[in-house]
């Protein structure tokens, strides 16, 4: 797909629904009794993966476009499937219903794409087996495809070595089975949907700094969930608005809860003009109007415990270092290289083929602003976040921009060239 670019971007767009919001509503859902209802469901290829996983299981899940229902069993009313269930390219599928599924009285096969077959699954068959879980790679690897043998399963206290909120999920999942007492201790908080829902749906959860814990479950109850607009999808036209010359959009609606909102604090660091209207919280998840105009950008230092807050931000917030006066500094972020794609390499090796000035690093990349980029072939390697990330640098790019499968954006954005072609003003 060619991009070219554009004068300004201006009007008022609705982005889909919270990615990691739908898919734990569809195994809430799930595992409660009665019908959980969904509204604003994200339809992307990843949250429809979970929904054909569940339906394998045993749950009637109703998918009426506008309004999900997904018609609960309660938390022993999987049944095992008849056939290996197939998580497509996403990983929050794989690592949470492993959780689940390392405590039904059945047994399982799972696995996915070339992608998912190249992502790191030991990070939770090592806590899910601490807890008693069989899990075991058919490659004799610590990747997918798995075999996931039910038992019955002990609460443990886990140190995880990564601030992941897939493998803390994982985790807590299989601790509403587990006898006794789960733990996560993370280095930083990373994304805490799983909580929130958890409490919403009748679990009690403790927080302390950095650590959540669970005891067995009893049972969940359904629940009606309106979810927020996904702000890792507003991202784009959060930086968009802000390096396309005269530019204004009103993104409505857009999830900013905490653990997921370092872009907002990145670009406020930035010197972007930025604005929040419509503030709501909706249990426990607060959302508001993003409101961008063009700015003039300066360089930042990206890391820490702001990294899980952002980690899937970062290929458009490479793209936006391009546009700031002086070096912006991405560290901590080694977790970019077991996404969809090895992030850190790609964006490196596709913003140097622009012409950026860029320097990886070992666990982030340097960016020296002020490079006017070029038109090139860019390589998506299949992964959404990296084609919109260079659809949106095209748009301020000399020349022509090609995207190769640029069609992959349907894993988390479908309409996402839709909604950006009605945003352009020539
Ligand atoms: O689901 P998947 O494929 O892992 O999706 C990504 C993405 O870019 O959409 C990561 F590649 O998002 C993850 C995110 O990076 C979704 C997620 C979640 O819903 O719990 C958590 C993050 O991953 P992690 O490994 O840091 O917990």
């Amino acid at each position: 797909m060619n991009f070219q670019s554009v004068s300004s971007l201006q009007g008022e767009i609705q982005i889909p629904g919270d990615k990691s919001i739908s898919h734990r509503a569809i195994m809430f859902g799930a595992l409660a009794l009665g019908t959980t209802e969904i509204y604003n469901f994200l339809q992307g290829a990843d949250c429809l993966s979970t929904i054909h996983c569940f339906q394998k299981l045993g749950i009637e899940i109703e998918n009426l476009g506008s309004l999900i229902k997904v018609h609960g069993k309660g938390l022993h009313g999987l049944c095992a499937s008849s056939s290996i269930l197939d998580v497509g390219n996403s990983g929050t599928t794989a690592r949470l219903i492993t959780g689940i599924l390392a405590a039904q009285p059945f047994a399982s096969v799972l696995t996915g794409d070339e992608s998912i077959q190249r992502r790191p699954m030991d990070r939770i068959i090592t806590p899910l087996s601490m807890m008693g879980a069989s899990i075991t790679s058919h490659k004799k690897t610590r990747y997918c495809p798995l075999s996931i043998e039910g038992k019955s399963l002990t609460g443990i206290h886990y140190d995880s070595p990564v601030a992941s909120a897939q493998v803390k999920s994982s985790i807590l999942l299989a601790g509403l089975y587990a006898n006794g007492t789960t733990s996560v201790t993370e280095p930083y908080v990373s994304r805490n949907h799983t909580e929130l829902m958890l409490e919403q749906f009748g679990v009690p959860v403790i927080t302390h700094n950095t650590t959540v814990s669970i005891s067995t479950a009893s049972k969940l109850y359904h629940q009606k969930i309106i979810v927020p607009g996904d702000i890792s999808s507003a991202a784009f036209f959060m930086v968009a608005g802000l390096i396309v010359p005269n530019s204004c959009i009103r993104i409505q609606n857009v999830g900013i809860n905490p653990t997921r909102s370092g872009i907002l604090d990145v670009c406020i660091a930035m010197g972007a003009n930025i604005t929040l209207e419509n503030k709501k919280t909706d249990i426990g998840e607060p959302t508001a109007d993003i409101i961008v105009k063009t700015s003039n950008l300066k360089g930042t230092i990206i890391s820490g415990e702001m990294i899980p807050r952002l980690i899937d931000e970062i290929p458009i917030l490479a793209v936006m270092a391009c546009f700031a006066d002086g070096e912006t500094i991405i560290k901590d972020a080694k977790e970019l290289k077991v996404k969809e794609s090895n992030r850190l390499d790609i964006i490196v090796k596709n913003l140097s083929a622009m012409g950026a000035d860029i320097t990886a690093t070992d666990d982030g990349m340097i960016i020296r602003g002020g490079k006017p980029l070029h038109g090139t072939t860019i390589d998506s390697n299949n992964d959404h976040r990296i084609a919109m990330s260079f659809a949106i640098a095209s748009l301020v790019a000399d020349g022509v921009t090609a995207i190769q499968n640029a069609e992959c954006v349907a894993i988390s954005y479908p309409n996402f060239y839709h909604d950006l072609a009605y945003l352009i003003r020539t």
